[in-house]
């Protein structure tokens, strides 16, 4: 496969004026008319071509003209070449393609019999020939023809006709952005005035049967559609905005311009069937893909490069959204467990890479945690280094100066030159630089003086053999040994490998709180005492800082355990203990503060510390714990149970869900103690799925779950996206000796398809989550997940590939697994006509 390079970049020479696009749908033989008009790019500076091309593949040429001329053109898998004369002209042509037959789920496919389409990043081009980049943009009019009641395209409806609907997107768009759907279709109607006074027609479409789980989504789109013009002063741009929601769906929704795509798993929602953290993250997902239609699309990416520029921002607006519309803390507590477990191990392996990388194969492999989350990362330490009016001022230059445009990082970063008169050449590195920082730590106390050195160094990688120091925001406070604040939160801006900063005039010894709020994305080494470290749990003023320092004891017990064999840590059982019965705390955080470190986080910070991760032994401390847990709120876990069961009707808020998932803490530890009875009666006492689903998990995880496990089959066979959940559940809670086995058993049951991505990831995604099961000795898990992924490569490349991460830890442990991994990897890569998704990705992963 060929290489891609950053450094490559040349503007397109040609500008798209106007795409108009006709589609005849067909299962087998869905016929797509275009009319294109080309002009000269005035950007282009080179001589001009005399051959143009255009990218398409898997579709049959059917007829080519330019200005009325037949062509016969220059045919090869990727696209096509023609002669092209001087100026402007007009390219028509006639292409059929095969959307039943599409299983990769790009372009256009059908799903459950609807036609429905994902263009991002390159699945224009199977759709129709066309130059399929980002920074060629035009105005399409779509016309669709079908024997459906609602056919959708981008924009508003120009014609509706039976079995014909005119679509005209007046906005000029990449071809990733464009949308169709067409089906069988029911829709929840609402609709939104924007902020001039626009009336703004919500629709989601849903399969029949469907409508009774559109309430919620549809409250979360008005809310983020205030959100944007109160935070950020962004106002919607059409007369109508479409969501459909789509079964067969290779990521969780699509941006598409005044038609986002959702898979269903990320917009439907009801209690029965939803948990609290399904509503969490539908509310999430909802904002982001309509944030993007101002950091996105009006403003989109020069080229794929460029990707975190669109997602790392939309990413940090939804955290923002979230912690507005929820906790900030228990958001930001979160998001950190999260970055830690996917980005840090990510920056940890072989498939480490810059925010912004500098080359690819496949771009597909290119959506990861890297450029979403540690590209929020960064934009939430420019805003914490500039300060929250610049931050919003210059975003206000950013879509003034960049409305219309095809945009780079270094737009992006002018802006804030421009508007702070700041430098950022330094800070820029965040963006072109893979690897976690590691930031240490040491502080010294004289007269009425505490210094703070810190040192600051990245570990090398393949993609980033000689990394220099970064721009550090470390927001600090000093809270003194009577429990008072010595010093309220502080910015320090660290730029040198090795850098001390002084606070004088302070009447005692305080303990400093350093990376408030986790304010850079580093791995921090403090040498703070037990004591220490208990005075800030219990005075920090910062809620992050508080967390983290239980968080801590808590790493420190358990990696004690793992690798001394010590027993479970009294202070720390003491602690978590105070707190959760501490009711001036929110039920929420009590919560996070009870939360172990899982397996795979505990992998990564022993790696980290030069100690190959042994998975029993990980889980078995794990266990070890959580008995030791069960035995210590022994005297209170009924009471605590007791007092957050919410007797109301159920509300998806952060309050009720706050409470719940404090009790089913407790719950875990009395199901430890008495035989499943307490779960049982939850199981069957509830009235919705948060409930009913915790219990259920709670059982299986004591090998008491049989019963009901065929209960809940019976009560939601139905309902697939439930049933996800029960294919998950079984894989993630069984011993770490039987999780490839009942993996391997759940492919058996009849309701399991892998051309279905969400019940591919329910099965294969549980299992490689389940740490001690993936990396059970016998490597039974690892052979499974290869026979898999070898199934599923040449029907949906792209999530074949996704899966392949399981694999990036490999060269962390021991020599026996080390080899039966290599040993798969290498039997993937043997695969004749491997994707090239799976190829790039297995090669890199194998190093
Ligand atoms: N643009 C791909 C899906 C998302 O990040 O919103
Ligand atoms: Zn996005």
């Amino acid at each position: 496969p060929k290489t891609i390079f950053l450094s490559d970049y040349t503007p397109y020479p040609w500008t798209v004026d106007s795409v108009d696009l006709h589609f005849t749908l067909d299962p087998h033989a869905t016929r797509v008319r275009s009319v294109i008009r080309f002009a000269p790019n005035p950007a282009f500076t080179g001589e001009t071509p005399k051959t143009m091309f255009l990218h398409g593949e898997q579709i049959k040429l059917i007829s080519a003209q330019i200005d009325g001329a037949a062509l016969d053109p220059d045919l090869t898998g990727e696209g096509l070449t023609c002669a092209v004369l001087g100026g402007s002209f007009t390219w028509e042509s006639e292409v059929e393609i095969d959307p039943a037959n599409n299983t990769a789920l790009e372009g256009l496919y059908m799903s459950n019999g609807m036609y429905c389409t994902q263009c991002e990043a390159e699945g224009f081009r199977k759709i129709t020939f066309y130059p399929d980049r980002p920074d060629v943009m035009s105005v399409f009019t779509v016309t669709v023809e079908g024997p459906h009641p609602v056919l959708l395209s981008n924009g508003n409806p120009v014609v509706t006709e039976n079995h014909l609907a005119k679509w005209h997107d007046p906005w000029p768009k990449p071809a990733y952005l464009f949308a169709l759907v067409a089906g069988d279709l029911v829709a929840h109607s609402d609709s939104f005035t924007t902020m001039s006074g626009r009336h703004v027609d919500l629709n989601l479409y849903v399969r029949p049967g469907d409508e009774g789980k559109c309430a919620f989504g549809m409250q979360a789109l008005k809310a983020s559609m205030k959100w944007d013009e109160d935070v950020y002063g962004r106002e919607y741009d059409l007369d109508l905005f479409n969501i459909v929601a789509v079964d067969d769906f290779n990521m969780g929704a699509m941006e598409n311009k005044g038609l986002n795509i959702f898979n269903s798993s990320a917009v439907l929602a009801s209690p029965e069937t939803s948990t609290d953290l399904n509503f969490e993250r539908i509310e999430a997902i909802i904002a982001h893909e309509y944030f993007h239609n101002w950091t996105g699309n009006r403003i989109t990416c020069r080229d794929w490069f460029q990707l975190c520029l669109k997602e790392g921002l939309t990413v940090y607006r939804d955290s923002q959204f979230t912690s507005d519309m929820r906790s900030a803390p228990v958001k930001r507590i979160s998001d950190v467990i999260d970055l830690r477990g996917r980005q840090f191990a990510e920056d940890q392996g072989p498939l480490a890479h810059p925010v912004r990388p500098e080359s690819f194969q496949e771009i597909n492999n290119f959506y990861t945690a890297t450029v979403y989350e540690k590209g929020a990362e960064v934009i939430g330490m420019l805003k914490t280094l500039v300060g929250d009016e610049a931050y919003y001022k210059a975003l206000d230059l950013y879509f003034t100066r960049h409305d219309g445009d095809a945009a780079t990082i270094e737009d992006w970063l002018k802006v804030f030159e421009d508007s702070t008169g700041r430098d950022l050449a330094q800070f820029k590195r965040w963006y072109s630089q893979a690897g976690t920082p590691r930031l240490s730590v040491a502080h010294s106390f004289e007269l009425d003086t505490l210094t703070l050195t810190f040192t600051q160094q990245t570990p090398p990688s393949a993609a980033t053999p000689n990394p220099l120091p970064q721009v550090i925001p470390i927001a600090v406070g000093l809270i003194y040994p009577d429990g008072t604040e010595a010093l309220e939160t502080r910015v320090l801006e660290m730029t040198k490998a090795t850098q001390s900063f002084r606070f004088t005039g302070l009447e005692d010894e305080p303990v400093p709180s350093i990376l408030r709020g986790f304010s850079a994305p580093v791995v921090l080494t403090h040498d703070l005492s037990d004591a220490d470290r208990a005075h800030l749990l219990a005075h920090d003023t910062d809620p992050f800082n508080r967390w983290e320092q239980g968080r801590m004891l808590a790493r420190k017990s358990l990696l004690a355990m793992i690798t001394e064999g010590a027993d479970p840590d009294p202070a720390y059982l003491a602690g978590i203990h105070k707190v959760a019965s501490d009711t001036t705390l929110d039920p929420a955080t009590r919560a996070l503060m009870l939360d172990m470190p899982s397996e795979a986080e505990l992998a990564t910070v022993l790696h980290e510390a030069g100690t190959t991760p042994a998975p029993a032994a990980i889980y078995a401390a794990r266990e070890a714990m959580a008995e030791a847990r069960a035995d210590a709120f022994a005297d209170v876990a009924a009471d605590i149970y007791a007092a957050n069961t919410v007797n109301e009707a159920y509300q998806p808020n952060a309050d009720q869900a706050g409470r719940r998932v404090l009790g089913n803490a407790m719950l875990a530890m009395i199901t430890r103690r008495d035989d499943g009875a307490q779960a049982a009666a939850q199981y069957d006492s509830a009235d919705n799925m948060n409930q009913q689903l915790v219990a259920l998990a709670l059982l299986v995880g004591a090998g008491k779950g049989d019963e009901k496990l065929q209960a809940f089959e019976k009560q939601w066979q139905d309902d697939r996206l439930v049933m996800d959940k029960w294919f998950g559940l079984q894989v993630s809670k069984a011993k770490p000796e039987d999780a490839a086995a009942t993996a391997r058993r759940l492919t058996e049951h009849p309701a399991f398809t892998h051309t279905n991505p969400n019940r591919f990831r329910a099965v294969f995604g549980a299992l490689v989550m389940h740490h001690a099961g993936f990396h059970h000795v016998s490597g039974d898990a690892y052979t499974l997940l290869a026979d898999w992924l070898i199934t599923l490569d040449p029907l949906n490349p792209q999530t074949t590939a996704r899966m392949c991460s399981a694999f990036q830890t490999w060269k962390r442990y021991d020599s026996d697994r080390q080899a039966k991994m290599l040993a798969e990897i290498t039997r993937i890569l043997a695969t004749p006509n491997l994707s090239r998704d799976t190829t790039e990705m297995l090669t890199r992963i194998k190093g």
